[in-house]
C-alpha cells in the first residue's frame, strides 16, 4: 500500500507526554506521522486519532526532525529513504497512546490549522503509523468516533474543547452531498465505533462513492474531480516539506511450501 505520510508537528504537548519527551529530544522539531490514503482529503482535518493502549516510539529522523509512530513504521522508514541512516532506527523516547491525549498538532492545509490528538477504539497498531488524521466529513470510522467523543468526554477522559471542530465539507459526491461519511453512517444506522463491521462496509462505500464520483469543494483544486486532485494535493503536500511517500508492504509470504 502506497501512503502518504502527514507530518503533524507538535504545538503543545499534552502535560503527561510532555513530562516523557520534551527533554529526550534535543532541539529536533516533533511531528506526529498520520499514515492516509487520501491526501486530497486534508482540508477538512478536525483532529487526529492514536490508540490508547498502543506504544508509540519518538524515532530521530535527522538531527532536525523526530517522528511519532510505531516502532514498526520506524523500521519500514528506515528502509525508504526517509531516515538519515539506511537501515537505522534511532528512538529517543516511548510512550504510550492514553498520554499524548490531549496534545496540540499543526494539520497541513487543513481549515483548522491546530487540532488535538484524540483517542480511537479501532486503531490497529499493524497498519500504517498507528496515527491517524481525522476527517469525519468523508470517513465514517472518523465521523462515528468523533461522534462518540462529544457525547461521553468524561468517560473518554477528554476535554469537550479538544472534539470541538464540526466536520468541513471538503468533496461532494451525487448520492450523499457534501457530507458523505455522516450521510452513510445514518443510511447504515451505525450507532458507535464499536459496529466495527458495518463501518468496514461503509469505509468501502464512502471511499468508492468519493473517488469515482466525488468533486472537490475546497482549495486550490476546488471544482475538480477527486481522482485527479487526489495525486495533485499529495505532491503539494510532499513538495512543501509537508508529507511524504510511505509504503507498507501488504504481509510478508513466510513459505509457499503448500
Ligand atoms: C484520512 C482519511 C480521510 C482516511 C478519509 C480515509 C477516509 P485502508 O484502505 O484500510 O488501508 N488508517 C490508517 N492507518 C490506520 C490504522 N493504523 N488503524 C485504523 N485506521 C487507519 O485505509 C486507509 C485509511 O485508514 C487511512 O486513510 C486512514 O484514514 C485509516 F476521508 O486518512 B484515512 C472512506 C475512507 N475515507
Amino acid at each position: 500500500t502506497e501512503y502518504t505520510g502527514i507530518k503533524m508537528e507538535v504545538v503543545d504537548w499534552s502535560e503527561a507526554a510532555g513530562k516523557v519527551i520534551k527533554d529526550k529530544v534535543g532541539d529536533r522539531k516533533v511531528f506526529l506521522v498520520a499514515a492516509t490514503l487520501r491526501p486530497e482529503t486534508m482540508y477538512g482535518q478536525t483532529n487526529c486519532f492514536v490508540g490508547t493502549q498502543i506504544k508509540y516510539g519518538v524515532f530521530a529522523i535527522n538531527d532536525q526532525e523526530a517522528y511519532v509512530c510505531t516502532y514498526r513504521a520506524a523500521r519500514n522508514m528506515a528502509y525508504q529513504g526517509i531516515t538519515a541512516v539506511r537501515g537505522q532506527v534511532n528512538q529517543l523516547a516511548e510512550i504510550e497512546g492514553s498520554l499524548l491525549v490531549g496534545t496540540k498538532i499543526k494539520a497541513p492545509l487543513s481549515v483548522n490549522p491546530e487540532v488535538y490528538v484524540l483517542p480511537m477504539e479501532n486503531v490497529l497498531p499493524t497498519k500504517g503509523t498507528g496515527v491517524v488524521t481525522s476527517v469525519p466529513s468523508d470517513s465514517p470510522d472518523d465521523f462515528q468516533t468523533l461522534t462518540d467523543l462529544r457525547k461521553k468526554p468524561e468517560f473518554y477522559k477528554i476535554d469537550p474543547a479538544w472534539c470541538a471542530f464540526d466536520p468541513v465539507p471538503v468533496i461532494s459526491t451525487p448520492t450523499y452531498g457534501e457530507m458523505t461519511a455522516p450521510a452513510v453512517i445514518k443510511q447504515l444506522k451505525i450507532q458507535s465505533q464499536k459496529d466495527t463491521k458495518q463501518l468496514a462496509e461503509a469505509k468501502e462505500i464512502a471511499y468508492k462513492e468519493g473517488f469515482y464520483n466525488g468533486t472537490m469543494t475546497v482549495g486550490e483544486f476546488k471544482g475538480t474531480p477527486v481522482q485527479e486532485a487526489k495525486p495533485r494535493v499529495r505532491e503539494k503536500l510532499i513538495k512543501a516539506g509537508l508529507a511524504f511517500a510511505y509504503a507498507e508492504p501488504e504481509g510478508l509470504i513466510i513459505s509457499r511450501s503448500s
